[in-house]
């Protein structure tokens, strides 16, 4: 077995916990801390379809240890927590659609918010607080429309968000302040700006152009509705941020609020270019903007200034936007081949 870099002892096996370990960023994160002889637990919902449950971590899931829960469930997280002691815990477990949150305000502050206080008053009252290192999932969209004079957005960027998912994360990002500050806890804020990758859900918009060009040049479609084409996103790939998760609890040795991002941003218009000239497509005849797809109040510009972060670990991405939307069009195009 890889013994796993950084501050344990050789031979010394860590365990984690991951919230959303079958979401997209669950189970790159999954596969990296296995690679690195990770001992991996991670909570799971029920699912109607069964088959859903797992789909993204199916191909590691006899390395795992799984739970069926729900973080608005203290007692599913209780009889984890009484069972284990963990050296690090990711909490990645979100409702995370923004759009979908102003459909779903309460339940998104539950699982979002609520969720995080159950998981640290279940951290705080079983385990070895000395020992254990908290990763907390939160948001470039807690930022709302607020920039700094040069247009980036970092840590000190005053935060007023504009959807309930946004609230939901600052709420819980102050949370895991206040618990750091009150009990001493080894809590650190990772501020991701958007990351892609081709296990993104298709109802978000890189995943959602990319698979639509792939049906229409395929003759499966012609039109493609989106909301708001006025938007723009500091985009970067989930596998290359998951490291970034990682690196903020090992490789930096106190806990502390990181902002994590390109530091580029391009338009939803830039990105339909992109994507449909991959399929050799012009994106104007096919996209159509409809008010169904449009949020009752819209984040406009996201770019971020990872500054702090890389005064700390090194950031060396393996993708840039073009080459994570040329992969996502492969994977799309060869979906539709089948
Ligand atoms: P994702 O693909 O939507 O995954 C979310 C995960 O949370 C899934 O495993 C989901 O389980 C799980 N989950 C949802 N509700 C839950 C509940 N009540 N109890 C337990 N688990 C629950 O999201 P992602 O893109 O991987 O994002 C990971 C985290 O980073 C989220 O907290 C997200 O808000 C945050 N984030 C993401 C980005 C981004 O651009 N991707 C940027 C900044 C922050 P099911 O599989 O059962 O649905
Ligand atoms: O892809 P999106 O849904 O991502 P959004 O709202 O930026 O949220 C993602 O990134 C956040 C980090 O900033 C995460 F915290 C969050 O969990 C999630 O991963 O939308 C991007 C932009 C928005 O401006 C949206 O209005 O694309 C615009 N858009 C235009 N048409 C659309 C559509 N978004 C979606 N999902 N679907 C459309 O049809």
């Amino acid at each position: 077995m890889k013994t796993p870099l950084g501050r344990y002892p050789v031979n010394y096996t860590p365990k984690a916990f991951i919230t959303g370990i079958s979401g997209q960023d669950g189970s790159y994160l999954t596969e990296f801390l296995v690679g690195k002889g990770y001992e991996v637990h991670g909570l799971v919902r029920r699912h109607s379809y069964s088959e859903n449950q797992t789909t993204r971590i199916e191909h590691l899931r006899d390395k795992l240890k799984l739970y069926y829960g729900d973080i608005t469930d203290f007692s599913s997280l209780l009889h984890v927590f009484l069972d284990n002691n963990f050296d690090e815990v990711y909490n990645l477990a979100s409702q995370s659609h923004v759009g979908v949150s102003f459909f779903e305000p309460v339940y998104t502050n539950q699982v979002n918010f609520i969720g995080f206080i159950n998981l640290l008053e279940i951290i705080r009252q079983t385990q070895k607080l000395e020992k254990i290192r908290i990763y907390q999932a939160s948001s470039s969209e807690m930022f709302g429309n607020s920039t700094d004079k040069d247009g980036f957005q970092r840590e000190t960027t005053p935060m007023h968000p504009v959807s309930p998912y946004g609230v939901s994360k600052l709420a819980a990002y102050r949370l895991g302040v206040n618990y750091r500050r009150s009990y001493n806890m080894f809590i650190s804020n990772g501020i991701l700006f958007n990351h892609e990758s081709t296990r993104r859900g298709s109802n978000f918009v890189t995943a959602k152009v990319c698979k639509s060009a792939a049906r229409i040049y395929y003759e499966l479609d012609d039109k493609l509705e989106l909301g708001n084409l006025e938007s723009n996103r500091d985009w970067g790939h989930a596998q290359d941020y998951v490291r970034i998760m990682w690196a903020i609890l090992n490789e930096i040795d106190y806990p502390d609020d990181f902002v994590c991002a390109t530091g580029e941003s391009r338009s939803i218009k830039e990105l339909c270019d992109l994507a449909f000239n991959y399929f050799s497509l012009d994106w104007k005849k096919h996209v159509i903007s409809t008010e169904k797809f449009k949020r009752a109040e819209e984040l406009y510009y996201l770019k971020g200034d990872a500054s702090k972060l890389k005064s700390v670990i090194s950031l060396d991405f393996n993708y840039n936007f073009q080459s994570m939307i040329e992969e996502m069009c492969d994977y799309w195009k060869n979906y539709y081949s089948r």
